[in-house]
């Protein structure tokens, strides 16, 4: 793939992240700037009662209201306006909240400009800071990234991360209909299943500036609920085997037993 030919659409979800979406916007410019490719930063701001889309349009972004709820729903808002404004090119959505580093963008890229990958996710494992993500999120996220590697054979080593950079052609392969956190691992998933390359690279994850907005327990919850209602049509066959014939051994132990 050309970066001199190839455009750039930075997402980025946001509700109430006023002490950060400036930052955040500063250095995507920035880090777009270096790689010398054209670029859009796009905000999706939820119900935000604070300043984060005057902020936002002062910074030169292109806004999109949503009127719905949800992390999901609003990534799926900025990649279908994406998807509107060009044939090809490059999705990077990241948080509004300072945690990704904008200047960590070409490790995301570059893989999908070599064209060795079609997603590329960061994992956040590798450059942890201090106080960046809580002792609970951080078995949950093990937990689920666990549990989707043996259900689904996603090779994840960070199945949560916010940080990604993929290709709106592999975009237009996948159905992505979750509104909500559930949308990271969903898109894992699908992906996985249309034969998409997925890739992991290492990346730093600073400390938050604002409140956080993920609820660890309702969101895993939700999270659990997807895996079970997409492992009958997404599952490893091996895994799919498995249970079928757990299932039908314990139909036939409460039968005879
Ligand atoms: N538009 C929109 N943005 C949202 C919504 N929920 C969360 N966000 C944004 O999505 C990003 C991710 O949410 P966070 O609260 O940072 O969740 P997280 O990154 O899993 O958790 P932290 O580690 O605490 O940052 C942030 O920029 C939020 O402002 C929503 O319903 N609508
Ligand atoms: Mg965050």
């Amino acid at each position: 793939m050309d970066e001199h030919k190839t455009k750039l659409f930075i997402v980025i979800p946001t509700v109430n992240e006023e002490k950060a979406i400036g930052d955040v916007l500063d250095r995507c410019r920035k880090a777009a700037e270096e790689l010398r490719m054209s670029y859009e930063r796009i905000v999706v701001d939820g119900k935000s009662k604070d300043r984060t889309r005057e902020i936002a349009e002062e910074r030169g972004a292109t806004v999109i209201v949503q009127e719905g709820k949800g992390y999901g729903d609003a990534l799926k808002l900025g990649f279908d306006y994406a998807a509107s404004r060009s044939e090809e090119g490059i999705v990077v959505m990241l948080d509004g909240d300072n945690t990704y580093l904008p200047e960590e963008m070409p490790t995301l890229i570059q893989p999908i400009l070599e064209e060795r990958a079609d997603i590329v996710i960061g994992n956040r494992f590798a450059g942890l800071k201090p106080g960046s993500m809580r002792c609970l999120n951080r078995v949950g996220n093990r937990l689920l990234t666990t549990l989707v590697n043996i259900l689904f054979g996603v090779s994840s080593s960070d199945s949560q991360s916010g940080y990604r950079a993929l290709t709106l052609s592999s975009l237009r392969k996948i159905k992505l209909r979750e509104k909500g956190m559930p949308f990271a691992s969903e898109m894992l998933i699908k992906a996985k299943k249309a034969g998409l390359r997925l890739l992991w690279v290492p990346i730093s994850y600073d400390r938050r500036i604002g409140k956080p907005k993920l609820r660890p327990i309702k969101d895993g919850i939700a999270i659990l609920w997807l895996y079970l209602k997409l492992f009958p049509r997404y599952g490893r066959t091996t895994a799919r085997v498995l249970t079928a014939l757990l299932i039908a051994l314990a139909v036939v132990a409460a039968l005879y037993g």
